[in-house]
């Protein structure tokens, strides 16, 4: 193979008149007009001047020219960094300098905007509209409908995906085509996916769960998809019956209890609904099965390991855990302190190891070093224990993370902006429960001596820096934080005060 990712994913579907996308407006993408299209757009970006291995950043509204961006990406060997359309002028700014990124696409809305971003860097910048216009369209005008596939290996660099961290900015993943591939690959043949599948998805496609696993193991398999731009409850309700599958976050499926339309009426042609990205409560399980007579799949997984674990297709799909550890990826328990493996049914941090397992951080050589072990073993930062039949039970983490409907919110991220605000002292941000993100952000503040705060005024400050996800939706002000003898911010008390 010439380029295993391309060719596996894409090339396979090459002259086929099968969907490949069904489109909320009712009309049809089959596979070889989406290829055609990634075609014509890798064109554009050869022309363009970008060589194999360069990087492109794209913060673009969901679509089939989306899709077809990240296709025409792998065909013509460039590293794909997709990114949150939430994402502010701030944000965006660190990630497409840090990358290096040789060409930005954007909405049209945004480009005036980053386009002296994209100069300051030496980047080209080029628009996708949510309707598929722009200038990137446009230049596909005129160029050829099929594209000379440039050769990659499996150890070549296929995405960047930035996560943050509990130190410092965020990391940029490196993921090569073996990660992607090999665990598409794993999870289709462990889900039983095949070319009649119609995976509903709703997923932003900025992310893993949207673009590596739901969009890869359709692609794998050769299946369909129901391409939504979002989740929007009466339009899932309204494609359900005419759907095979679903991905999607928790939120996903509390919403769907929510609403009395759905029951198992609606899903009588489904054969799985997977979640992912959050813990999904045991409570949410039970109902769904009682509702649909569904037992939702629940899987677990990493920006920088794609999926590790997941429950069994066929078997018992256990509520509370996450199953086991997928074909070809080994998953042990060690002790948070000294590293070493604990023994069977012991809570320790989960770290795994595989070909999923990402090559390291973008020129963070000792940030590398201290997740990713000399022998491949990754330290995810959960805590877990695996139970007698070999189940892996997700029961905390060992980091500082917020996840609020399936976004992943560092808190110091949030505290950093809080604290430089003025009359602030300083802040902790915490996770507390909420019945339909799972959790949303809570910050509490101290104020400095004789200062009055104006939280309104920390709010409209913090929204220009950071992605609405990641906003407080409620400030505090306390006279000081709880502290431990070492002096460390007690968050565990902080949450339980607000719960
Ligand atoms: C939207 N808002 C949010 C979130 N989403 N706030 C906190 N957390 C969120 N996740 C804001 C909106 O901007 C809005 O702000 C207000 O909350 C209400 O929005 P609403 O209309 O209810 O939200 P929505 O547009 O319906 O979106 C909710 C959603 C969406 C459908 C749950 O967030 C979503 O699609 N989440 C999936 C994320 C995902 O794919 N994660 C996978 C990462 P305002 O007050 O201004 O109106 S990959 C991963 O984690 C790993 C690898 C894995 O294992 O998969
Ligand atoms: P991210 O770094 O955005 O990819 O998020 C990965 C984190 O999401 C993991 O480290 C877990 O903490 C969490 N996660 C993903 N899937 C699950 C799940 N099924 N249950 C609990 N947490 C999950």
């Amino acid at each position: 193979m010439t380029n295993p990712l391309y060719d596996t994913l894409f090339g396979a579907h090459a002259g086929k008149t099968t969907p490949f996308l069904y489109l909320p407006d009712g009309s049809m993408l089959t596979h070889d007009a989406f290829l055609q299209m990634a075609a014509r757009i890798a064109h554009v970006l050869t022309v363009a001047g970008l060589q194999p291995g360069d990087r492109l950043a794209a913060q673009v509204v969901k679509s089939p020219q989306a899709l077809a961006l990240y296709a025409a990406c792998t065909q013509a060997g460039l590293v794909f960094l997709p990114l949150n359309t939430a994402y502010t002028m701030d944000e965006l700014t660190y990630f497409i300098e840090n990358s290096g990124a040789r060409m930005v696409v954007c909405d049209g809305q945004g480009a005036e905007g980053l386009q002296p971003v994209a100069d300051a860097n030496g980047a080209q910048l080029l628009t996708l509209n949510a309707d598929g216009s722009g200038s990137l369209m446009d230049q596909t005008a005129g160029q050829p409908d099929t594209y000379p596939t440039v050769a990659r290996s499996r150890d070549d660099l296929a995405a960047f995906l930035y996560t943050s961290g509990t130190t410092g900015r965020s990391k940029g993943a490196m993921l090569t085509q073996e990660n992607l591939l090999s665990n598409a690959q794993t999870l289709a043949e462990y889900w039983r996916f095949d070319a009649d599948d119609v995976l509903l998805n709703a997923l932003p496609i900025f992310h893993t769960h949207g673009l590596f696993v739901a969009t890869n193991v359709t692609l794998v398999a050769g299946g369909a998809m129901i391409f939504l731009p979002k989740f929007d409850l009466d339009v899932i309700i309204d494609k359900l019956p005419v759907a095979t599958a679903m991905m999607g976050v928790p939120t996903f499926y509390t919403r769907l209890l929510g609403d009395d339309r759905f029951g198992a009426v609606l899903v009588r042609g489904m054969r799985v609904f997977i979640s992912g990205s959050a813990p999904l409560l045991a409570e949410t399980h039970v109902q769904f099965e009682a509702r649909t007579g569904h037992r939702i799949l629940e899987r677990y997984g990493m920006t920088e390991t794609n999926m590790n674990t997941s429950n069994p297709y066929v078997g018992e799909r256990r509520a509370g855990t996450v199953g086991f550890p997928l074909p070809g990826v080994e998953l042990k328990i060690t002790d948070p302190k000294t590293g070493a493996d604990l023994p069977q049914g012991d809570i320790g941090v989960m770290e795994v190891r595989g070909p999923n397992v990402f090559k390291g951080y973008w020129q963070m050589p000792e940030k590398t070093a201290e997740e990713l072990r000399q022998d491949g073993f990754f330290i995810t930062g959960d805590l877990g224990r695996i139970d007698v039949d070999g189940y892996v039970h997700i029961v905390g983490r060992n980091k500082d993370l917020i996840i609020s409907g399936g976004y992943n919110i560092y808190p110091k991220e949030v505290e950093e902006v809080l604290d430089d605000q003025p009359g602030v002292l300083e802040s902790a941000v915490i996770g507390v429960p909420d019945a339909d993100f799972g959790e949303v952000v809570l910050g509490v503040l101290v104020a400095e001596k004789e200062a009055t705060l104006n939280t309104d005024a920390i709010l409209a400050a913090v929204q220009a820096k950071l992605a609405r996800f990641k906003h407080p939706r409620r400030l505090i002000v306390v006279d000081a934080l709880p502290r431990n003898t070492m002096g460390k911010v007690q968050k565990n008390v902080l949450r339980e005060r607000y719960d």
